[in-house]
């Protein structure tokens, strides 16, 4: 687990195995239309190669720059004047759809036109995957980097193409997941939601800054207490939990290398159950109506294990609850360029149980008005479709049980996000010999043609492509410890994921994925990425 398992590797030259025009093009995600120009030289980069673009282009034509300066070596100095020669890349303003783009590879050059930063940003991962797989190696590689002759047009089916990743259970360091942010982003992933507050463990620095009048709340100890605090079963051969937090500062840098690579970071604070790392730190939650049912006011013990799952929750009559929350969540809006906070909402069953779900529903409705008065739309899950105050801009993500409440929040304006747990689930083992992960979602083979193999607008009647803004696959971290583990799960099930939420339904297909996907475990092991070598591949 602790290093790739691919048996794929960089050979010393793969410019020798580089795709030739008549090899079909393994492209991940399949783009909408690819046509390669058989017996025709494609673009070779060469040490004399410039990206030739306009200001507006800059940052991403910088950024393919930075990629292609530490494999191959050339300087690639980045212009905005004057024209493009035949050994330049050009990335410039065109018609295309929304996060779209044309590319066109060819010996006069090689040619992005897109309407936004956004789809020449997705135009330029493509164009990585028509060049040899030591494109992703950090360090220079003597190849040839050369193209097939093609020409593609490309644009998604979904405009929420996510991946969730626990940090809760299990602390991934900053450095850890911007790598893994990094490998998503090649994929044309554009989403990451961070789970950063469950029972086990509290994520992100909140200051005592900008208190409300009244508030005796020390908003420092959610960190300085359960930020020490993470799973601790279930471990890899035992392995300790991983804790740790991010200062606000770490918060800021890892949005800003999502941002640059145009993934939006979604941060979800859960509501009000899975809130036991917040009833250890904050002795002022710890009232009568809480799960504490503590009037001494003491905080709860921690919690390490998933024993019993949706015990803890917070006082819905308390005005410490809602002061709590308000500031959490103003101060979360407040380091957020995203239009998205994530609520959570499952799972409060021991709420339920004593106050009845109508108590549920104006509860999380008070939790959208704070997301809302903040100028931000509330992401949750399945569980708070009928509540009050949801409305356009708002999404449901579907996991499990009950289906029929989804209409009620698509008619109120809401979208769904589909993450059906037997195919979305990063946290799965693949099969029963996986020595991490569980198993309540998907059990038996789980592997990454379950991950491709669906329709999620076939999961729920009346549930279609016009009610669903898109696809998130979860990976919860009660098994996972550290960056490589949470790799091993990942990929490459949410690559196939990936394609799932990219490609239109008409053109996917199973088998057709598999031999393309070859082309990536070199890539991935270029990259220094971990993997899975599942069963179901060959790599390249
Ligand atoms: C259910 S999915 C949960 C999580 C667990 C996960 C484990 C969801 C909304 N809640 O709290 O980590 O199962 O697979």
């Amino acid at each position: 687990l602790g290093t790739p398992v691919a048996s794929a590797a960089i050979a010393d030259d793969p410019g020798a195995e580089a795709q030739t025009a008549d090899s079909p093009l393994a492209l991940v995600p399949k783009p909408s239309s690819v046509e390669v120009k058989q017996n025709s030289r494609g673009y070779t980069l060469s040490p004399g190669s410039r990206i030739v673009t306009s200001n507006a282009y800059r940052p991403v034509a910088e950024l393919l720059a930075q990629t292609l300066r530490r494999s191959t070596g050339y300087r690639v100095p980045v212009v905005t004047s004057g024209r493009a020669r035949a050994s330049d890349i050009a990335i410039s303003r065109g018609d295309a759809p929304s996060e779209g783009y044309s590319l066109t590879a060819s010996s006069s050059g090689a040619k992005i036109t897109a309407a936004t930063p956004e789809g020449a940003f997705n135009a330029t991962q493509t164009l990585r995957q028509l060049l040899p797989a030591a494109v992703e190696s950090p360090t220079s590689v003597r190849t040839q980097w050369s193209t097939p002759a093609v020409t593609i047009s490309d644009a998604p089916r979904f405009a929420y193409r996510g991946v969730m990743i626990d940090v809760a259970r299990s602390f991934q360091t900053p450095a850890e997941l911007k790598n893994t942010i990094n490998t998503l982003a090649a994929y044309k992933i554009n989403r990451v939601h961070l789970h950063v507050a469950d029972d086990q463990g509290w994520r992100i620095q909140i200051t005592n800054s900008g208190k409300a009048a009244g508030d005796t709340i020390d908003y420092s100890r959610l960190t300085s207490v359960s930020g020490k605090t993470a799973m601790t079963e279930g471990g890899y051969q035992n392995e300790a939990g991983h804790t740790g937090f991010y200062t606000q500062d770490d918060y800021r840098s890892i949005v800003r290398y999502a941002q640059s690579r145009f993934i939006q970071i979604i941060p979800e604070i859960d509501l009000p159950g899975h809130t036991n790392a917040a009833l250890h730190a904050i002795p002022e939650l710890n009232t009568a109506g809480s799960s504490h049912t503590s009037t001494a006011q003491e905080p709860t013990a921690p919690a390490n294990g998933t024993g019993n799952v949706g015990y803890s929750y917070l006082d819905p009559d308390s005005a410490a609850s809602m002061t709590f929350i308000r500031h959490v969540l103003t101060q979360l809006a407040a380091i957020t360029p995203g239009n998205l906070l994530h609520v959570g909402g499952d799972e409060s069953h021991d709420f339920v149980a004593r106050y009845g779900k109508d108590r549920f529903n104006t509860f999380v409705g008070s939790v959208l008005g704070v997301v809302h008065s903040l100028g931000k739309s509330a992401d949750g899950w399945n569980e708070i479709s009928r509540t009050p105050e949801i409305t356009s801009g708002d999404q449901v993500q579907y996991w499990a049980g009950d289906t029929s409440t989804l209409p009620d929040a698509t008619a109120a304006g809401a979208k769904v996000i589909m993450s059906r747990g037997s195919s979305s689930y990063l946290d799965m083992k693949y099969n029963s010999k996986t020595p991490i992960g569980l198993t309540w979602a998907c059990s038996g083979i789980c592997d990454f043609p379950q991950y491709y193999n669906w329709d999620p607008a076939k999961v729920v009647n009346g549930i279609g492509d016009a009610e669903i803004s898109g696809v998130e696959a979860p990976m919860w971290s009660e098994t996972v410890r550290g960056q490589s583990q949470a790799q091993f799960m990942i990929f490459p099930r949410a690559i196939a994921f990936a394609e799932m939420g990219w490609t239109a339904q008409s053109q996917r297909d199973v088998g057709d994925f598999t031999s393309r996907l070859s082309a990536v475990g070199p890539r991935l092991t270029a990259a220094g990425a971990n993997f899975y070598d599942s069963p179901y591949a060959t790599w390249q």
